[in-house]
């Protein structure tokens, strides 16, 4: 650590030229450490249909911003309605074809292969996603790369071992599965959906979000390296309406959606009608318990990285904080003085906390969130530090005085915003935290064993962390109750989604 007074080295020129820009006053800083690693950034990226990397049909392309400086990364070719036909023909080809054929050991040798070039490449593809996305690099290194290669090394094991996960059944694959995620784990959300479709033999049509589609398609170089059959896994890029053309297909046999609960329940009326089978992972507002026998400290930093981690891009952050009244001034006291630690700047230095917001209309949805929630009488927290003149950015934020009617406590901000709320017993605790029409996760903070079990019984939240947050295995299955959708992705019950079992 260096004085705040140490001249600043400039950020290498092939990266985000932000500056590093929190002041401390008389606090230590760090000095700048940008990523400096040379990353295979191309200029204009393909679609990857039936194993070979093709311009869309209509020969058009779309931006791709730095959102850490508002400036164009690369161009990325806009799929439609045509390429998606031709990404589903191919994908029915290799189904019927070899991989349909191949045996379920050599499939799972496959995957190994992939979640082993995952690791080997993972240093680039972390920068990768922070260069397209906005998230701090120690986020993608350090959370995303890991979990990526633990969810294709985890589902490889389960390919030659599907009669043992559903005893007494003969498991077949469902057919070509069409798959449309967000941009909030691009890379992390493209791995939850393939490794357990490729897994129990299925194949895949991929929709990226149109924000974060570079690291998906390096993906897709992986995956052809690995030497997985053509037409296996296919990926079209594209907006909204290439979303809606995967999901439409009547060639596909499966739909599995992560993303807004908006899009999810158009895409769940498109479905009604046919005999595609549907998950929903969708939005969440979860809510963290703060009883006043909890490690407060400790519990600050769960509750700081659950809502500031990955700029509050998160589904399941706990993006609503429920504090105990007898701790709730020294919570304050101490939730302020964490916030003005944060560090929030250039991306792709290693000490960055919070990084660039993904895409202006984001921004704009978060400062219409928080312009709301100051006309609406809450107090409005934020910390002091400076913002970075280009790109997208926003301070890290805390509310008080939220009551349960307020929009920040009821509609989704997927930004670093927190709303504070208070409660006198469990009971109260459990009926605010309930009080949403979403149900993806929640949080416990607490010295006692008994309440963190009595609590988490009567949560109506798809995962709960008792004293963590933010902690994922591919083991456990995730996903939500009411408005944040149905099915699960991970463990044994994500499998169960990727399989014909009647
Ligand atoms: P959405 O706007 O819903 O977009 C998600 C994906 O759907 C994108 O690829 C999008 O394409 C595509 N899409 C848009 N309109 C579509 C349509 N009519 N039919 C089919 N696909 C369509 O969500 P987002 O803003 O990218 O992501 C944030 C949301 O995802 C939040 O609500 C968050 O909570 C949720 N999320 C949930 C989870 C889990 S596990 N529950 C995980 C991550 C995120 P474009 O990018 O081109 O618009």
């Amino acid at each position: 650590m260096a004085k705040s007074k140490t001249k600043r080295a400039k950020p290498k020129k092939h990266h985000a030229a932000v500056e590093p820009m929190l002041e401390f006053g008389n606090r230590w800083d760090y000095s700048p450490a940008p990523e400096s690693t040379p990353v295979p950034l191309k200029k204009r990226y393909s679609l990857y249909i039936g194993g070979k990397f093709v311009a869309a049909k209509s020969g058009r392309v779309f931006r791709s911003v730095n959102p850490a400086t508002g400036r164009k990364l690369t161009d990325i070719a806009a799929g439609d309605r045509e390429d998606v036909d031709l990404a589903v023909k191919a994908a029915r080809k290799a189904l019927t074809g070899p991989w349909g054929k191949m045996p379920a050991a050599e499939r799972g040798k496959l995957i190994y292969r992939i979640a082993r070039m995952v690791q080997e490449r993972s240093r680039e593809l972390a920068i990768l996603e922070t260069m397209d996305g906005g998230k701090p690099i120690k986020e993608s290194r350090d959370v995303d790369l890991p979990l990526v290669a633990a969810h294709f090394f985890y589902h490889a094991g389960w390919a030659d071992k599907l009669e043992y996960a559903f005893p007494g059944k003969k498991p077949q694959p469902i057919g070509v599965c069409g798959q449309v995620i967000p941009w909030n784990f691009p890379l992390m959300m493209a791995a939850w959906k393939l490794a357990p479709a490729l897994a129990c033999g299925n194949t895949v049509v991929l929709k990226p979000a149109e924000t974060t589609s570079v690291t998906a398609l390096h993906l897709a170089e992986i995956i052809a390296d690995a030497g997985l059959p053509d037409g296996v896994v296919n990926i079209v890029t594209g907006k909204g309406s290439t979303g809606a053309a995967v999901v439409q297909h009547p060639g596909v046999d499966k739909v599995a959606f992560t993303g807004s609960t908006r899009v999810g329940k158009q895409i769940a009326a498109a479905t009604a009608a046919s005999s595609k089978r549907l998950t929903l992972e969708l939005g969440g507002k979860a809510a963290n318990i703060l009883f006043d026998d909890a490690p407060l400290d400790q519990a600050i930093e769960g509750i700081i990285n659950g809502i500031y981690f990955n700029q509050g891009h998160v589904c399941c952050a706990g993006s609503r904080l429920l504090v105990q009244e007898s701790v709730y001034e020294q919570v304050i006291h101490k939730l302020s003085d964490r916030i003005k630690t944060l560090r929030v700047g250039d991306p792709l230095d290693k000490n960055t906390d919070i990084g660039a917001i993904n895409s202006k209309a984001q921004l704009t949805r978060i400062s219409e969130l928080v312009d709301s929630g100051v006309a609406e009488g809450a107090q409005l927290h934020q910390s002091g530090c400076k913002l970075p003149g280009e790109g997208y950015w926003f301070k890290p934020s805390f509310f008080t005085g939220v009551t349960a009617s307020h929009r920040i406590a009821r509609e989704e901000i997927f930004g670093p915003v927190l709303s504070v709320m208070t409660f006198r017993t469990p009971g109260e605790a459990i009926e605010r935290a309930n009080n949403t029409c979403y149900g993806l996760s929640a949080g416990v903070w607490t010295d006692k064993g008994s309440k963190i079990f009595k609590i988490a019984a009567e949560l109506k939240a798809g995962v709960i962390w008792a004293n963590t947050y933010n902690k994922f295995d591919p083991a456990s299955p995730f996903g939500g109750y009411k408005e944040s959708g149905f099915g699960r992705e991970g463990g044994l019950q994500g499998l169960a989604s990727y399989v014909d079992i009647s």
